[in-house]
């Protein structure tokens, strides 16, 4: 579920010592480390990263995480 995405947010932001934001490098260690199964090709990835950085400043807010995760995993469209 959302839920059970939202503790890998923050031990993924506090790695790179941030409480409310991921690099889009550690949002795509993220997404292959807890999400590989979602993930059928890299460069789908790539596009859906890219198009949900909303105010592309190349971090990734938990906010616009969650909407990653539920397009990955197709719930909530
Ligand atoms: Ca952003």
């Amino acid at each position: 579920s959302i839920k059970k995405t939202s503790p890998y947010f923050t031990q993924y932001a506090l790695q790179e010592g941030s409480t409310n934001a991921l690099s889009i490098g550690g949002l795509k260690n993220l997404l292959q480390n807890q999400f590989a199964q979602y993930l059928k090709d890299q460069f789908s990835l790539d596009n859906i990263i890219k198009s949900l950085d909303k105010n592309k400043d190349g971090t990734v807010s938990f906010d616009e995480f969650i909407m990653i995760v539920k397009k990955i995993t197709g719930t909530g469209q």
